[in-house]
């Protein structure tokens, strides 16, 4: 049985991974802030597989250490790591943009991400072996007017990725990423703080991806043969054909 931590498991992708994961039995590390959230997808997803919960900040870094060094014995050998945590925080041009947005989607998106990584790849290196999926995202391939620190963490997410690759070559790990274009989450309530008009309009007249369509995409990548590691993946809806041309009814 393999055992895969999930980050960002309270909601949308993360969300969806876990449920899909446990369909297939997967042991899941589920982490996230939302305790009641992690709680209540424990309940549900025990039925189907065995679950532990981790409730963290990404953004700090003793408390991802010391998190991740509580895991009971029987989760502690983590084969699949998904990055997944992160959001969009504001969408401003950058000369009135929020500088407590811009740390947050840094601290968040790129820096969370290379801590969980930091504490959880020696592990895979001992045992020579271990699957790191990094959430991207289409806007990490480009920057669209308006998304600058968010695109910017989204590239810097797509460097990590590459430059994990290349340091962990040899070592038996895999690791790539999968990079969605538009998704129906909570994304657009937490990147408009809550501005449920605002949010709902980005998923307006169009088929969006679903949180299931990326779980199902992890889900092939974490099942292909060893020899066969999916090093950049991205998936956009059918609508979409760059970050700002959606074809909208
Ligand atoms: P959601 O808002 O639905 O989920 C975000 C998840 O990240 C939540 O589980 C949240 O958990 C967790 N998270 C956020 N901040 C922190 C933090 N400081 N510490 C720990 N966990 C945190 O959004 P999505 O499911 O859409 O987003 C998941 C990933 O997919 C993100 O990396 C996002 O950038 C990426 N993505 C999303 C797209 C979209 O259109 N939706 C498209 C492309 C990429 P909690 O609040 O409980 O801590
Ligand atoms: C999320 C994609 O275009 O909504 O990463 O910013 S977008």
């Amino acid at each position: 049985m393999k055992t895969a931590l999930i980050t960002g498991a309270t909601s949308g992708i993360g969300k969806s991974t876990a449920i899909r994961f446990a369909l297939e039995g997967i042991r899941l590390i589920l982490c996230g802030r939302r305790t009641d959230r992690l709680e209540q997808l424990k309940n549900e997803l025990s039925v189907e597989s065995s679950v532990h919960i981790l409730s963290f900040d990404v953004r700090n870094r003793e408390e991802v250490f010391k998190t991740i060094e509580s895991l009971p014995e029987e989760f502690r050998n983590i084969d699949i790591l998904v990055n997944n945590a992160g959001n969009a925080h504001g969408l401003d041009p950058i000369q009135t943009g929020s500088m407590d947005d811009w740390d947050a989607m840094l601290d968040i998106n790129v820096k969370g991400l290379l801590y969980v990584s930091k504490a959880i790849i020696p592990g895979m290196i001992e045992r020579q072996s271990g699957h790191i999926i990094n959430i991207g995202s289409t806007a990490g391939k480009e920057v669209y007017p308006n998304g600058n620190v968010y695109c910017a963490s989204k590239h810097a997410v797509d460097a990590i990725n590459q430059g994990m690759r290349m340091d962990l070559n040899g070592n038996g790990i895999r690791v790539g990423a999968v990079n969605p274009g538009l998704t129906q989450t909570e994304f657009s309530d937490v990147r408009f703080k809550g501005d449920s008009d605002k949010a709902e309009k980005v998923y307006q007249g169009f088929k969006a991806l679903q949180p299931e369509d990326i779980a199902d995409i992890i889900h092939f990548v974490v099942t292909r043969p060893y020899h066969v590691n999916i090093a950049d993946l991205t998936v956009m809806p059918t609508a979409q054909a760059s970050s700002t041309m959606v074809d909208r009814k």
